[in-house]
């Protein structure tokens, strides 16, 4: 709903700080550098702002999130969308959110890095009447009434997915009483992907004395410390059967360790390969049977932002969760996906 009697002060507001936006890229420091400067929405436009922090571009499934939001809110569709990469750093996305409440944009988004310490700054969102999207990760907080709504994923079915699919695998194998180690890479520490998809394979892993959590550890979404972890798990321990990485790039590196020790894994390999995300290269594994399984977490949330901004707009209510549609991907059913994947 716009703020018509606002709407000289806010235009003057946005100018001003638009500029100083401006003057901040120009000599190429603060935490803007990633905003792309569109020529300033003139009022006759009446475009709805929205302010976006996205935490960073530490993964392929980032990437594609990132883009899904930015094809949907296009001046096209009537939005003027300022992005800011926060570089997987909550006090950027603190400081970018306080940018758009400065601009006073009409809607604040943002991808929560880790659950806690949002509170403080979302307060002050609300006391300058600026509603607050929630994609992707959530934020634990004392007020929900500090957000309107979140778009995202159930995290912790996608985790009960993975220990389903792990039952189910072993019991096909003729291994469902053997003793089965397992390590797990996971992602950022107190994220909800991270605190989730643990939470959700524990709930399945607990129906199995037989199954042994040797390690879980932390490398942060990204290749470069899923292999680090990795090497560190083939250091430690001779005996593993299974790896579980939370997310498709940490996969990626733990395959770069096991390869270098000659290790093989997938359908005929010496360890079962689950991972998270489902992005193309990681499907093409999958086919490849060198991933078991690949439990998908939907990227595409900009059609649903979209939406809900647009009810918004017309003054109706929205749902406070907004859950996306997933999968789960084997050898069996990848193959008629992968044409279609465009991330
Ligand atoms: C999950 C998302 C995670 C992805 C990772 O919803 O937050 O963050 O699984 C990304 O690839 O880094």
């Amino acid at each position: 709903m716009r703020r018509p009697y606002k709407k000289y002060i806010r235009l003057f507001g946005r100018m001003t700080c638009l500029m100083l936006l401006f003057s901040v890229l120009t000599a190429g420091c603060g935490p803007f550098q990633d905003v792309v400067p569109e020529e300033v929405p003139n009022e006759e436009e009446n475009l709805v702002v929205v302010g976006f922090s996205q935490l960073g571009s530490e993964s392929l499934w980032r990437t594609a999130n990132s883009e899904s939001i930015q094809k949907a809110l296009t001046r096209e569709n009537g939005f003027f969308l300022e992005f800011s990469n926060a570089r997987q750093k909550q006090e950027n996305q603190i400081k970018a959110i306080r940018g758009f409440i400065s601009q006073r944009v009409d809607y604040i988004m943002f991808s929560p890095v880790t659950e806690s310490g949002w509170d403080t700054v979302l307060r002050e969102a609300k006391d300058a009447g600026i509603p607050v999207i929630l994609v992707d990760r959530k934020a634990s907080l004392e007020d929900d009434s500090l957000y309107t709504a979140w778009v995202g994923s159930d995290m912790i079915s996608e985790g009960e997915k993975a220990g389903i699919w792990l039952e189910e695998y072993l019991k096909k194998e003729g291994r469902e009483e053997e003793e089965i180690n397992i390590v797990v890479l996971q992602g950022t520490v107190g994220s909800s992907a991270q605190l989730e998809r643990t939470k959700g394979f524990h709930n399945i892993a607990r129906e199995h004395s037989n199954w042994h959590i040797l390690k879980q550890e932390p490398a942060d979404f990204t290749t470069a410390k899923g292999k680090e972890v990795m090497e560190m798990f083939l250091r430690n321990y001779a005996d593993i059967d299974v790896v579980i990485s939370q997310n498709d790039d940490m996969t990626f590196g733990a395959l770069q360790a096991m390869e270098e020790k000659g290790i093989t894994t997938g359908v005929d390999g010496d360890i079962i390969l689950i991972s998270f995300d489902a992005v193309h290269d990681a499907l093409k594994l999958v086919s490849q049977g060198i991933i078991n399984v690949d439990i998908e977490c939907n990227p595409e949330q900009g059609e649903y932002i979209l939406e809900i901004i647009r009810k918004l707009e017309n003054g109706e209510s929205v749902d406070k969760e907004n859950i996306v549609e997933e999968k789960v991907f084997t050898q069996e059913n990848v193959d008629e996906y992968l044409d279609t994947r465009t991330y």
